[in-house]
């Protein structure tokens, strides 16, 4: 099934190919992956000079929505000058998030640091006159959350990346491979400015798309950021050759194939700020997504797009707050939690504890007052409502004393225990989590 990304608010002019499925043995990684795995979620951040105009990062120039040069100019107005790092990372902390991953450098080929290989950079190229992301990573590593560094691979700008715009390139690398040597060694030599300088907890590549892995030169690039540090993450964008997939908008129904998976989302219709972009998610609508990706055993990567001034949009702010609020009330169903029973059990999210022994259940905001959970072959010893307390009865219906098919549980659920978004129970069971997955013959 071929992937179709929408990039900003325009659809993509291609369709592009489907992740490549990961080349990584999980045995070798799970020890790195554990934090990650606990985390649940993160925020993502997408800064540059495409928030000036408040237009589609880079792809308004590579699909001629505005002309390279116009694009470009954007540079001029790039201030950064509200911008607070101890502030994004103090709100980040707020939003119950445990790591974020902030744009280093887009397609655009603009760095958000002091890069030596070019002018391009928020440091000598615009009036914020700076390398913005040594204090944000600072900041988030006082307030203890993992620092990611989103790299992008391709170029459009870089005058030796053969693509630029949808329509035209510049060169084909079997014609001019001394050209792609040199893009490669650009390229390589700014990935390894962002590993020394800020030593990535993850790395989130983007633009792998456009390349081969060889072209890419990508288990090249693998050793060198992990024998720089072998707990370093790497995202499933490096053609094949990452650490967990990432799935992108369009929320998984299956759960993803590789062992640890990571849903990106806009809080809008778009990665950076677009003032026009009023569509944000309710806080009701994050949550509900964030339960159903930790369900599954994944984790959510939601993103923010600040102004060029640093500041981030009130309505971001208060979905980030809210997530956040949620999150502290229900923190010991989600963080440190594995994903759920197979869906089929019951009609919403659930985790599990590591042990299986405490199963929650997350019940979307509007409960008739009753849910129901099927197949379950346990004896529950103890139902709370998470963040409230209160002890709630349960009803087996349906079971034949002499089948060893478990009967239904049925839990009244009080209006007055209610969560405002999502009420979460918790459900003590006398051993691990057992189900009946059988068809309901007569013996089972
Ligand atoms: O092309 C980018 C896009 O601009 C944005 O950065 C997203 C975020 O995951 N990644 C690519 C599209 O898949």
């Amino acid at each position: 099934m071929k992937r179709i990304v929408v990039a900003g608010a325009m659809a993509l002019s291609f369709i592009m190919p489907v992740q490549a499925q990961q080349k990584t043995n999980p045995e070798e990684i799970k020890q790195k992956m554990q934090w990650f795995a606990d985390a649940k979620l993160g925020i993502f951040i997408h800064w540059g000079i495409y928030a000036v105009k408040g237009i589609d990062e880079s792809w308004s120039f590579h699909n001629k929505k505005i002309s390279h040069a116009d694009y470009m100019a954007q540079m001029k107005g790039f201030t950064a000058s509200k911008y607070d790092p101890q502030a994004w990372a103090a709100l980040v902390k707020e939003s119950g998030a445990r790591y974020a991953v902030i744009t280093t450098k887009h397609h655009d080929g603009v760095a958000l640091w002091d890069t030596k290989f070019n002018k391009l950079s928020t440091a000598r190229g615009t009036p914020a006159k700076r390398d913005v992301l040594t204090p944000f990573f600072d900041a988030l590593r006082k307030e203890n959350i993992k620092a990611g560094a989103y790299f992008s691979l391709l170029d459009w700008t870089y005058p030796d990346y053969p693509g630029f715009l949808k329509d035209s390139t510049r060169y084909k690398i079997s014609e001019q491979p001394k050209r792609w040597a040199k893009f490669q060694q650009f390229y390589q030599g700014q990935m390894a400015e962002v590993m020394t300088r800020f030593n990535p907890d993850l790395w989130w590549f983007d633009g792998d798309w456009e390349h081969s892995a060889d072209e890419w030169q990508a288990t090249k690039v693998r050793k060198m950021l992990t024998d720089h540090n072998p707990n370093t993450i790497i995202n499933g964008r490096l053609t094949g050759y990452g650490d967990y997939d990432t799935p992108e908008q369009n929320f998984p129904v299956q759960r993803p194939q590789f062992h640890w998976w990571e849903l990106c989302m806009t809080i809008n219709n778009n990665w950076g700020y677009q003032p026009q972009d009023t569509n944000w998610k309710t806080p009701y609508e994050v949550i509900t997504i964030f339960a159903d990706a930790i369900s599954n055993g994944g984790n959510m990567l939601l993103d923010i797009g600040p102004k060029e001034d640093g500041t981030i949009p009130e309505p971001q702010v208060h979905v980030l707050k809210e997530l956040g609020k949620w999150n502290k009330k229900h923190d010991k169903a989600i963080f440190g939690t594995v994903g759920g029973i197979p869906q089929g059990h019951f009609y919403g999210p659930t985790t599990l504890s590591k042990d299986s022994t405490t199963l929650y259940l997350f019940l979307p905001g509007n409960v008739s007052g009753k849910v129901m959970v099927k197949g379950l072959d346990n004896k529950i010893e103890d139902i709370t409502v998470v963040g409230n307390g209160a002890k709630l009865s349960h009803k087996i219906v349906g079971k034949i004393s002499w089948s060893p098919v478990p009967g239904l549980v049925y839990i009244t659920v009080p209006a007055n225990v209610q969560d405002e978004y999502m009420t979460v129970l918790e459900l003590k069971l006398d051993k691990p989590v057992k189900l009946y997955r059988g068809k309901g013959g007569l013996n089972g």
